[in-house]
């Protein structure tokens, strides 16, 4: 789109000022041809709030079980019992991938799965309860908002019942998925049944309150237009205006095949790049941008943490939502791969633990990086 260029230059100097874009600005970001601008002024707005500091974390995804009552058109995790691809895991299947990732160094599960159409709400706390007895010190980053709501409705108790119920058995906090797109539209169109967008923020905010902190995503490159994707930004910023508790922001790339959108072509590298500039110029007060590797490539992951992303998750391990939709990327990389892929892009490697504190590295890691 043709757009005069002293529109993005205004842009530019509000950036530089600290002051606060607009609908209208983050529309043109979106819309103009000059996507190198767009993702120099991100990095200029990255290096102001980093540095030139890139953290990673060393941890691993557990999709404990992807048996789901709902069904969302973006989604070829989700399967009914007896469907081909249906899985769930026992509790000594997710202990032992837990050891796994102890012995391999990590400091984080991230764990998220459907919502089950008949385990008990006991299952999660005890679940929780059962690796924390045995690896006290792994961080559990468990659970979307549309499970919290889920975990809700089987007990019939407020959300923040739920959540302390959760924290007190080992929750550290929680990942920003399900949040997909904050547009009535869009929720219609493709996960017509899945919880509306204040319910998503109702549930953050209540884990906030709870001192929990949380993450926030959004789902990119299906039937979404630039005018809601700005409005999922700001929408998002708000909410952290009032509560404070979103460490993250993570753009995340749809991959369609096997799922019922698998018609629509994948959206490329340089939507993804862009998507990654815009959130950190909309996104002005949530601290970090993460690039998540399995969705976009590590090509472009890298090429990211020059377009405003300063933080990469992570060494993964094991992934089902997006190798289930057809990802070709590995389900895992070593910390010293992440390490000189930072590196290589100019910028400094630092691990950090789920809460962002820093951490040293391995011996090894530290003279290689
Ligand atoms: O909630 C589902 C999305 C999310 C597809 O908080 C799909 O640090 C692409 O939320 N193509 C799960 N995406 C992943 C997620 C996440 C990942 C990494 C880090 C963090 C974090 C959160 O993936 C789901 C949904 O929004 N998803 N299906 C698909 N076909």
């Amino acid at each position: 789109m043709d757009l005069p260029a002293d529109s993005l230059a205004a842009v530019s100097r509000k950036v530089e000022r600290g002051e606060r874009l607009s609908f209208e600005d983050g529309v043109l970001l979106y819309k103009t041809a000059d996507l190198a601008a767009v993702g120099a002024l991100a990095n200029a707005a990255c290096e102001r709030r980093h540095g030139g500091v890139v953290t990673y974390n060393v941890n691993r995804h557990i999709n404990y079980s992807n048996l789901c009552t709902d069904e969302c058109m973006f989604c070829a995790f989700g399967k009914k019992r007896g469907e081909a691809g249906a899985y769930e895991f026992t509790m000594d299947d997710i202990l032992a991938r837990a050891a796994e990732a102890v012995s391999q160094g990590a400091d984080e599960l991230h764990m998220v799965g459907g919502l089950h159409p008949d385990l008990p709400y006991d299952f999660y706390p005890a679940m929780l309860a059962a690796l924390k007895e045995r690896f006290p010190a792994l961080h559990l980053k468990c659970f979307t908002a549309v499970e919290i709501d889920y975990f809700a409705s089987l007990t019939g108790w407020p959300v923040e019942r739920v959540l302390a119920d959760l924290i007190a058995h080992g929750l550290g906090s929680m990942p920003g998925g399900g949040a997909e797109v904050f547009s009535d539209r869009i929720q219609r169109k493709i996960f017509r049944t899945k919880i509306k967008y204040p319910r998503w923020f109702e549930i953050h905010a209540a884990a906030h309150r709870l001192g929990l902190k949380t993450n926030m995503t959004m789902l990119y490159g299906h039937i979404e237009t630039a005018e809601e994707k700005v409005t999922h930004l700001i929408r998002g910023r708000e909410a952290q205006d009032r509560s404070g508790g979103f460490l993250t922001f993570i753009p995340l790339l749809f991959h369609p095949e096997n799922t019922a959108l698998r018609k629509l072509p994948k959206a490329r590298p340089i939507h993804s790049l862009r998507e990654i500039a815009v959130a950190r110029l909309m996104a002005d007060n949530v601290p970090h941008v993460k690039t998540y590797w399995i969705m976009t490539g590590l090509e472009t992951a890298q090429i990211a943490l020059t377009f405003g992303a300063d933080d990469i998750d992570g060494t993964v391990v094991e992934e089902k939502i997006t190798h289930m939709a057809g990802a070709v990327t590995p389900e895992g990389v070593t910390e010293s791969f992440l390490r000189a892929l930072i590196a290589d892009a100019g910028k400094t490697p630092r691990r950090r633990d789920t809460l962002y504190r820093p951490l040293a590295p391995p011996a090894a890691a530290a003279v290689a990086g």
